[in-house]
């Protein structure tokens, strides 16, 4: 019996559930580049090169291991440009007993597998992705007959479930399930922030990058500056130097957000995460033995441990939960236009400005900048959720679907009412001045509430709370900013309002239709 086996380009783990009881005389792995692929929406440079990059090393290493791998090239003269007509063709080719796949990690290469049981030839297997440590069925039977779906309750259980950061009782480690709270740290100012883990691109990554400043010249992003890990070997070593370098700071300085120094302490494998160069729960055992062996605090660990194994499993759960509608809602009736300086980084606001160059040179950003200065003016202005979303999937290199659009929209962005988050994270100027040095070297004043000089945040999050009053006052979480915007004279609310119009028209964030 001959298995054709397909691994797409986020499934580069060694024993991804589509090769697990392969056959090395009989089957062939199918890879293919698609066209499709690389312009569903227009990648940022870097991760397009990321990923092409990684899934040729990825076939490499299976052929050095025994195994036959049918690859198709993006410039190959016969590829047909889609996963569909790549598949068929292989099956033509190949003429294989039966078509093994691993689910896909997006809502439309789902709806493509579905159909490839009707229009091949031969049965497909759709096998459950095991790397995540949460299966759909599962997630789905946690969220069955609840009202909310709180991270924090799901995170709770994955805690027991793996057994991470448990004591032998069954209780978590250091008798709380969450530090959050020592988190938040200003970062000082003497502080020495390690260097950045910087790999140099080898034959095979330096072939990719020409191609795609040859066919990709026209996407979003600089390529100069590729530094990512393609191997999964590299990825460890990247894991490696986060665990002994920056994990020890990584907790106290989650938050905080620095001039020139785009990574901080923070660990910057979500590529690799979520292309499968690394598991979940081997990141999770590197950093949960540095807590055992003394290296790293529990704060620290424990923040790690609830990204990866909390908050991570628990957005794939809800996408697959939610889709397809979840995509589609937009509860604040959000509509205007995404600003251009998302893509030119042309602003006098010294956040902003930072953050998208920032993005355009790294195809990264840390958390806090994604959700408190890109996301909270997104949300703030009242910007259409899909275009946020489209901004935000196509600029960094960690994101596919499933992880993007419930950030986007739930967390971000409100636009599911309250399913993720149970208010919008909508914060004024003070909060971004708290956490970074971006104020000082800025042409507005933070201090400053309205006029041509006052920093848009502030006037903007009065508005954005004035736009929203008929749809969140009712919030108990909004209860305090209600009150203060409730003992506002009228003249007050009579300039915010002007200062806002004023602003969003000069920066073109239009009202659109439908
Ligand atoms: C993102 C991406 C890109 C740019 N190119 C390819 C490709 O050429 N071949 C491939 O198999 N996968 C690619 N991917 C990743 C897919 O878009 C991803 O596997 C699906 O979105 C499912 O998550
Ligand atoms: Fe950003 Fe306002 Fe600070 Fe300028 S003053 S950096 S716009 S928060």
């Amino acid at each position: 019996e001959c298995c054709l086996r397909l691994v797409l380009g986020d499934q580069l783990t060694p024993d991804i559930a589509a090769l697990k009881d392969i056959d090395r005389e009989r089957d062939v792995v199918l890879m293919v580049e698609v066209h499709d692929e690389t312009v569903y929406v227009p990648h940022h440079k870097q991760k397009i090169a990321f990923l092409l990059s990684a899934m040729r090393h990825f076939a490499q290493e299976l052929r050095n291991d025994g195994i036959t791998v049918d690859y198709v090239g993006l410039e190959d003269e016969a590829n047909t440009g889609s996963f569909t007509g790549e598949v068929m063709r292989a099956v033509a080719r190949h003429r294989p007993d039966r078509l093994v796949v691993t689910e896909p990690g997006e809502w439309r290469v789902w709806q493509m597998m579905q159909d490839w049981r009707e229009e091949s030839a031969v049965p497909v297997a759709i096998r459950e992705d095991d790397r995540f440590i949460c299966s759909r069925a599962e997630f789905a039977a946690w969220a069955e007959g609840r009202k909310s779906y709180r991270m924090e309750f799901f995170y709770r259980e994955m805690r027991r479930k793996t057994g991470f950061l448990m004591t032998d009782d069954g209780e978590p480690e250091g008798g709380a399930w969450n530090f959050d709270a020592e988190n938040r740290k200003k970062l000082p100012t003497k502080i020495s922030i390690p260097k950045a883990t910087a790999f140099r691109p080898d034959a095979i990554t330096r072939d990719v990058l020409d191609l795609v400043a040859r066919r990709f010249d026209n996407h979003f992003g600089d390529l100069e500056g590729f530094r990512w890990a393609v191997t999964r070997k590299d990825a460890r070593t990247a894991l490696t130097r986060f665990v002994n370098e920056r994990l020890e700071n990584y907790g106290d300085y989650q938050d905080a957000m620095k001039r020139d120094e785009p990574f901080l302490f923070h660990a910057v494998i979500a590529p690799y995460l979520n292309a499968g160069l690394l598991t979940a729960r081997e990141v999770c055992v590197a950093v949960e033995e540095a807590y055992r062996t003394g290296r790293a605090p529990l704060n620290a660990v424990e923040g790690f441990i609830r990204q990866v194994i909390g908050w991570r499993e628990y957005v794939r759960g809800i996408y697959w939960l939610k889709m397809p509608d979840y995509a589609g809602t937009n509860a604040l009736e959000a509509k205007r236009k995404l600003p251009d300086f998302y893509w030119s980084a042309d602003t006098p606001m010294a956040c902003l400005r930072a953050c998208v160059e920032e993005t355009r040179a790294n195809a990264y950003a840390h958390h806090i900048q994604r959700l408190m200065v890109l996301g909270n003016f997104a949300l703030l202005v009242g910007i259409t959720p899909r275009e946020v979303q489209e901004w935000y999937l196509l600029v960094y290199a960690d994101a596919y679907e499933w992880v993007e659009l419930p950030n986007v929209h739930g967390m971000v962005l409100f636009a599911d009412g309250g399913l993720l988050a149970s208010k919008p994270y909508a914060a004024s100027g003070a909060y971004i001045d708290r956490m970074s040095d971006y104020c000082k070297g800025c042409a507005y004043d933070v201090r400053a509430k309205t006029g041509e000089k006052a920093c848009p945040f502030n006037y903007l999050y009065w508005n954005f709370l004035i736009e929203n009053e008929d749809r969140l006052s009712s919030n108990p979480r909004m209860g305090m900013p209600y009150r203060n915007l409730a003992r506002m004279s009228e003249a007050r609310r009579k300039a915010i309002v002007g200062d806002a119009r004023r602003f969003l028209a000069a920066v073109g964030a239009v009202e659109q239709k439908g």
